[in-house]
């Protein structure tokens, strides 16, 4: 076995290292003899004088130069057999070697396997593997030239390299970081979901509101049960929920690098998906330098922007005189201007996402209005101004698609609100985009005790989890179906 010169614990395969060497030993080993035999006879014919020596000095001359000729073209093709015969086997052992790494990789790509450390955010293909005989942490566990199945670590023990071999039973672990990892983070579909906003735009509560949701039974409308990932996040849930139910809005995220908050996504006892829902809080979102810190916007699904209507003017103005103290207290207004938020977001998808000044984002843009139950806003972008839409609208309820004219309603209200060029500044940057309202806690925060009852949360994260992928598709989601308005069951 050769030892590495890198500290990589693991050994190199036959075929990509010794085998080279052996067959570069067996030629040159050959050849010595080869030689050396035919150097015997020169050597003897050169020893002693006389006749005697001339007439046997030419035959071991003769000898030596026979052997030095015929020996050599029986070296070459020995050589040349022994080459042939391990070429094929290489041959063989490569093609093997291509099509695992080929098959590995495209089954990672497929099922969207990658590494996204949930405490770092750092992203790789596979995490560390530990050894589980030794402890050495193995980087690159992949059908490689340290072999196609397995590798074999400096302590003897065999690695399964493959996600076929069940490689996710060993313990795996964050390469940036180094802290472990649950094997769910790695092998399960992910999606990855910011939802995004400034201070106070309603995103804490639209995120608890979504997942109290998905898990008290509305995933089933998309064929899947919900449930908190692991303890820490049953806990966050747990504590969300009660206030929730309390008639009180989550507090104030305090974490300043968002952790996600995962759920999984069952269906029938399988785990389908793992989701990644999280909020970058609305202090870390004021700096555009916290902002990089979320590295997951690297590999979004989609996004939920947040959008206060009481961070527009002209709603502010229209709703002035009904803007006590009291109720100022209960809306919370954000104080970032629509149109900053959206910079603050595109500003961190070009320096961190490597988006170019000009490039348009393709993964979908969910744009949700917010607060919608207060004062008349339901009439105005709630779904009663849907419904009046497309009652005004020929052909009938029948011939309409709900979330399009939903779209067209809301685009154009906010362009009434003076918001033209956010609107298109989005369709500008985003070639994905649908707008939605809701109101996250159904009622205003008044202190009166009593569930909030959320209107309007989970179509906007259907809409992108069905374009993530297929299976979300076809489910009723649209009126009736999960998520939908009270009104409308
Ligand atoms: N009326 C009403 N107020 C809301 C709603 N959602 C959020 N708010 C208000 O906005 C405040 C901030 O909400 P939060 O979710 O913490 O915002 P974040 O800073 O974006 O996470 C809450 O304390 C509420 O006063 C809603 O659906 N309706
Ligand atoms: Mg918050
Ligand atoms: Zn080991
Ligand atoms: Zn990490």
């Amino acid at each position: 076995m050769t030892t590495e010169k890198t500290d990589y614990p693991a050994i190199r395969s036959y075929f990509f290292g010794k085998g080279y060497s052996d067959l570069g030993g067996t030629i040159a080993e050959s050849w010595k003899r080869n030689m050396d035999s035919a150097n015997a006879y020169f050597e003897k014919a050169s020893q002693g004088n006389g006749l005697r020596f001339v007439l046997g000095s030419t035959v071991l001359y003769a000898s030596g130069l026979s052997i030095l000729v015929f020996g050599t073209i029986f070296f070459l093709l020995a050589s040349a057999v022994h080459v042939v015969f391990l070429s094929i086997a290489f041959l063989l052992f490569y093609i093997c070697f291509t099509m695992l790494w080929v098959v590995e990789r495209a089954y990672l790509a497929v099922r969207s396997f990658f590494m996204a450390c949930p405490h770092c955010h750092a992203r790789s293909l596979i995490p560390e593997y530990l050894c589980d005989g030794c402890g050495a942490a193995h980087s690159r566990l992949l059908p490689s030239a340290y072999g196609i199945l397995n590798h074999f670590c400096r302590c003897g023990r065999k690695l399964p390299a493959s996600f076929f071999l069940n490689r996710g039973r060993l313990q795996a672990r964050c390469p940036s970081c180094r802290r472990a990892i649950a094997r769910e983070h790695v092998e399960t579909k992910r999606l990855f979901v910011p939802v995004m906003g400034g201070p106070s735009v309603g995103k804490s509560a639209f995120l608890y509101s979504a997942v109290m949701q998905l898990v008290e039974g509305d995933a089933n409308g998309l064929g899947f049960t919900a449930k908190p990932l692991d303890a820490r996040n049953e806990a966050t849930y747990q504590r969300a929920a009660n206030q929730l139910r309390g008639g009180r809005p989550p507090e104030k995220t305090s974490d300043p690098i968002p952790r996600a908050f995962n759920l999984s996504l069952y269906r029938g006892r399988r785990r389908a998906f793992l989701l990644y829902l999280y909020d970058p809080a609305g202090e870390a979102y004021q700096g555009v330098g916290h902002l990089d810190a979320h590295a997951f916007h690297e590999y979004l699904t989609g996004m939920v922007l947040m959008v206060d209507p009481f961070a527009i003017p002209a709603v502010r103005s229209r709703y002035a005189s009904r803007l006590t103290r009291k109720n100022l207290n209960l809306i919370r207004p954000s104080d970032l201007p629509t149109e900053d938020c959206l910079d603050r977001l595109l500003l961190a998808l070009e320096s961190r996402h490597g988006l170019s000044k000009l490039a348009r984002v393709r993964q979908p843009l969910a744009i949700v209005i917010s607060k919608v139950d207060a004062f008349d806003l339901e009439d105005v972008v709630g779904e009663t101004a849907v419904r009046r839409a497309i009652s005004e609208m020929q052909g009938g309820p029948e011939a309409v698609d709900r979330e399009e004219v939903r779209n067209q309603v809301l685009k154009s209200q906010l362009i009434q609100w003076g918001e033209q060029a956010f609107v298109n500044r989005v369709e500008e940057r985003f070639t994905n985009v649908r707008f939605f309202s809701s109101s996250a806690l159904g009622r205003m925060p008044d202190g009166t005790q009593g569930e909030f009852r959320p209107i309007g949360v989970l179509p906007p994260l259907f809409w992108i989890f069905k374009q993530a992928d297929g299976s979300f598709a076809g489910q009723r989601t649209e009126s009736g179906g999960p998520g939908a308005r009270p009104e409308e069951r």
